[in-house]
């Protein structure tokens, strides 16, 4: 089974990143940034048009964060899928992408979580770490939230109910995805760009998520974000629109795209969230979107980091 025609496993995306590295190894590099509570690892896949050289401005990408947005993880292979190709394919777009930038990606940020949507529950979210809820004999309920884990304004616009879909953990850090993430992130030269992928508000979400205040480079990231917006429109007419959280969704902190910003942390200025699309002619559950938009949404994402990476080494 492809990527863009079915929604994988997690064995299945392991197959096929590794088939990736074995067809493409002199630009195409799997490795494991740690391990999750049930003991997955947590790939990043990075492609380069130079394993060797040292690094050109790096984009990170983290897909399936939060478990049941498996269109997140879809869309995303079929990124890594064209820009691993694009030096034997005529895909100039990718090939540009490739000439300016290295791409580290995280497809499956959450596995534990990604494959218990797989085998138990399909709107899963959190991750799969047990958490007591009390010193004796009362339970557990399981899971944080990996989109809540994050040192920045940690423990406002989350829960710290250990059963809430909001749980932002004990502290900040304490799982092993966001550790190895952001471990993974400070120690790689020249980071110039963040993207977190989810679904399905429609929106690219723009700093910062943890306050309704803008940052005061607010207008440098708008701008950017509306040419990535009409650059998504242009695909198959489907409008996404651009704004902080504050104003488009809701507050929440501890999330990643914020912490990436930290000039005590990573630094990296232009640091965005993805919304991804909801089923448009179904009743189904938002978070359910047929195999049928796998294409067309991977494709609108695709020229979305295509117009970012041109944008922003326009802007160099
Ligand atoms: O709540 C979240 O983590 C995100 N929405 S989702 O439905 N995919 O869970 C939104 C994150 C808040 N905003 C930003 N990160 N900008
Ligand atoms: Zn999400």
């Amino acid at each position: 089974r492809r990527p863009e025609t079915h929604y994988l496993t997690f064995t299945e995306i392991e197959s096929f990143l590794k088939n990736l590295t074995n067809e493409y190894p002199e630009r195409v590099e799997l490795k494991s940034l740690g391990e999750t509570y049930e003991n997955r690892p947590i790939y990043r896949i990075k492609i380069s048009s130079d394993l060797n050289a040292t690094e050109k401005p790096v984009v990170w990408i983290q897909a399936m964060t939060h478990a049941r947005e498996w269109i997140s993880g879809a869309a995303t292979l079929y990124t890594i899928q064209r820009v691993s190709q694009a030096p034997s394919s005529s895909d100039e777009e990718s090939r540009e992408m490739l000439a300016n930038f290295d791409w580290h990606i995280i497809p499956v940020h959450n596995p534990d979580g990604y494959v218990y949507t797989h085998t138990v529950d399909r709107m899963w979210r959190k991750n799969r770490n047990p958490n007591k809820k009390c010193r004796f004999l009362c339970g557990l309920c399981y899971g944080t939230d990996l989109n809540r884990n994050w040192d920045i304004n940690w423990g406002v616009g989350s829960s710290s109910n250990k059963c809430s879909k909001t749980f932002r953990g004990t502290r900040a850090f304490s799982e092993q995805e966001t550790r190895a993430v952001r471990d993974a992130v400070l120690s790689t030269p020249n980071n110039r760009m963040f993207f977190s992928i989810h679904s399905y508000a429609q929106l690219i979400l723009i700093p910062d998520a943890f306050r309704p205040e803008k940052p005061d480079d607010f207008a440098d990231l708008k701008r950017v974000a509306d040419r990535v917006s009409d650059a998504m429109y242009n695909v198959n007419g489907e409008r996404y629109q651009t704004g902080t959280s504050a104003d488009l969704l809701y507050i929440a902190s501890g999330v990643s795209m914020d912490y990436m910003r930290k000039s005590d942390g990573p630094g990296i200025k232009w640091s965005f969230t993805y919304e991804l699309r909801p089923d448009t002619d179904s009743t189904h559950n938002g978070f359910i979107l047929d195999r049928r938009w796998i294409i067309p949404t991977a494709k609108e994402l695709f020229a979305s980091f295509y117009t970012f990476a041109a944008e922003i080494s326009n802007a160099l």
